[in-house]
């Protein structure tokens, strides 16, 4: 049975960790993406990385559709930006940043690499929503978040309205 997981939040120093690749593809991999979904599904969130629920590995989840019945993982997700990108503006929100919305600037064109569940390979050029998810999922793994693309002062104000709140 899938299990709810806790979600780290910012300024948890452990969204800091860097993810590591993931190697075996296995049972418990399995078991740690369909916790992670139903996590995502109950939170109302469209994307987790793994280091959300502090397992610091290359894992994301994701579900973009209206109807919440199109679950996808991503396992050990690379992305190239694609020379002809312009960048492009959009209100980010973060299950690990409850309460607060972004808008950010980032590349509206990649090439995105991946493996799936089985380990089998995987590439294609995302369009739309899937394009900014990633992104910020991939930051995510590697211990950055959207408060570090706004100024010092907000994400200052943020830290505290939160640390009040959650701990
Ligand atoms: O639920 C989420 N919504 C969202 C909206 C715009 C851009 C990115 C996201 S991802 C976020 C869930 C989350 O925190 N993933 O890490
Ligand atoms: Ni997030």
């Amino acid at each position: 049975m899938a299990k709810k997981l806790k979600i780290l939040i910012f300024p948890d120093p452990r969204l800091r960790k860097v993810a590591k690749k993931v190697t075996k593809f296995d049972k418990s991999l399995e078991s740690l993406a369909n916790d992670m979904l139903e996590t995502m599904y109950i939170a109302n969130g469209i994307g987790l990385a793994a280091t959300q629920v502090d397992r610091h590995i290359r894992l994301i989840v994701m579900d973009l559709s209206e109807e919440r019945d199109d679950p996808r993982i991503f396992i050990n997700p690379t992305f190239k930006i694609l020379k002809n990108h312009k960048l492009f503006e959009f209100e980010e929100g973060c299950l690990s940043i409850p309460g607060f919305n972004e808008t950010i600037t980032r590349p509206d064109k990649i090439e995105l690499t991946w493996q799936d569940i089985k380990g089998n390979q995987h590439i294609d050029k995302p369009e739309g929503l899937l394009t900014v998810c990633i992104q910020h999922e991939i930051d995510h793994l590697d211990g950055k978040l959207m408060v570090d693309y706004i100024s010092a002062l907000k994400r200052d104000r943020i830290r505290s309205k939160l640390l009040k709140e959650y701990t």
